[in-house]
């Protein structure tokens, strides 16, 4: 859907590329604030500024990749499931992490970056993806974990990205967003059965909690007074939501979630704010997160080293398909002839 784009006129009049060439025009710019203004979408013809473009590929690729890597994690227990039902589940949970980096790429594709750079980007190690991702799966309670408070902060992450600026992205995000709300109901309930076991397999939640719980609250990204693309990206209405009230949301969301399912939040500074309509909450280690992010988390070395290892032991079938294609074109040049 989103490869349509690629076969409009360019600058030249040709056909190929998104209007990247167009010089910088009063006019086009003022056309483009007043979309932005007016709360309209900007789509892949449409003219819009070179920073605008370069932010919308730096997250959509990073999200992309993120989606990607995220199915490492999980799929470390796709062969230690507790029963085959929790083995289908998995299954079509990480499948559709990877449909989502899929839709994501080809969102960003339809911005003139091929899909060849972002993976270079993601294999060199120059890319970024999520935080999240470079901390180890222990238990199977971590795969609960991940579905109810990972996918729990990517949804509130993403529903207001259902209202970005830039069309490809926010239809895209309709569709994820959709997908993550059974991800995270079906390790809330995958929980929820944990709980109600032994008491060792309760303490084993309790543990997950504790491991995984800051580190979700940092996925948010810094807070916003060191964040320094949240100001421009709010106002192009590709971000809608800052990253501090995004993470306030998904503490004040997640706190009666906990109550019901019996464990506690590791975090003694948590409480209700009768004043604020909020709950407090205690500080983040934003140096652990700095260092994850830039390289030096449990698993990043390990996740990079999968990952292409995956894209190289992938070769031959890529090769394999467009062998494929190129016969059948040859073929229906030879019938049309
Ligand atoms: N990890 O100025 P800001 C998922 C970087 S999908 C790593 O605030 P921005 C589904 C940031 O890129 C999870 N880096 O940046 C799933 C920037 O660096 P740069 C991914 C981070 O863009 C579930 C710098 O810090 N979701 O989980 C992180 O305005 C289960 C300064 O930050 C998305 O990508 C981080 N956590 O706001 C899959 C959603 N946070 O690029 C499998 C789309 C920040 O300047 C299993 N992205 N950084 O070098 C966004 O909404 C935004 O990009 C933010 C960051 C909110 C992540």
């Amino acid at each position: 859907m989103y490869t349509q784009s690629f076969n409009v006129p360019d600058a030249d009049g040709q056909s190929g590329a998104p209007l990247r060439a167009v010089p910088h025009d009063t006019a086009l710019q003022a056309h483009f604030d007043a979309a932005i203004d007016a709360d309209g979408k900007i789509e892949p013809r449409d003219w819009m500024p070179d920073a605008y473009r370069k932010t919308l590929v730096r997250q959509i690729s990073q999200h992309a990749h993120s989606e990607i890597v995220g199915m490492l994690p999980e799929g470390n227990w796709i062969s230690r499931a507790p029963s085959l039902k929790r083995k289908a589940i998995l299954v079509a949970k990480v499948q559709d992490e990877g449909g989502h980096g899929l839709y994501l790429y080809s969102a960003a594709e339809t911005l003139g970056t091929s899909r060849d750079q972002m993976f270079d980007a993601l294999h060199s190690g120059k890319a970024k993806y999520s935080s999240i991702f470079n901390y180890p799966t222990l238990t199977w309670a971590d795969v609960g974990v991940i579905g109810w408070l990972v996918d729990g902060a990517a949804i509130m992450n993403q529903i207001p990205l259902c209202r970005c600026s830039y069309g490809p992205y926010a239809r895209a995000m309709i569709r994820v967003c959709k997908e993550e709300s059974f991800h995270q109901r079906q390790g809330y309930e995958a929980l929820l059965v944990m709980m109600q076991g032994t008491a060792e397999q309760k303490a084993m939640v309790q543990d997950a909690v504790n491991r995984w719980w800051w580190k979700c609250l940092a996925m948010f990204g810094p807070p916003d007074a060191d964040s320094p693309n949240s100001v421009q990206g709010m106002r192009w209405g590709i971000k809608r939501i800052s990253n501090d009230d995004l993470r306030q949301k998904f503490v004040d969301a997640t706190v009666p979630q906990a109550e019901v399912l019996g464990v506690t939040l590791p975090d003694p500074d948590l409480k209700w704010n009768e004043a604020r309509g909020h709950h407090d909450y205690g500080q983040i280690d934003w140096d652990e997160f700095w260092a994850v992010v830039n390289g030096d988390g449990p698993c990043n070395k390990e996740r990079l080293a999968t990952r292409v290892k995956a894209w190289n032991d992938g070769a031959w079938v890529r090769e394999a398909a467009l062998a494929h294609a190129r016969k059948q074109q040859e073929r229906a040049m030879k019938e049309a002839a």
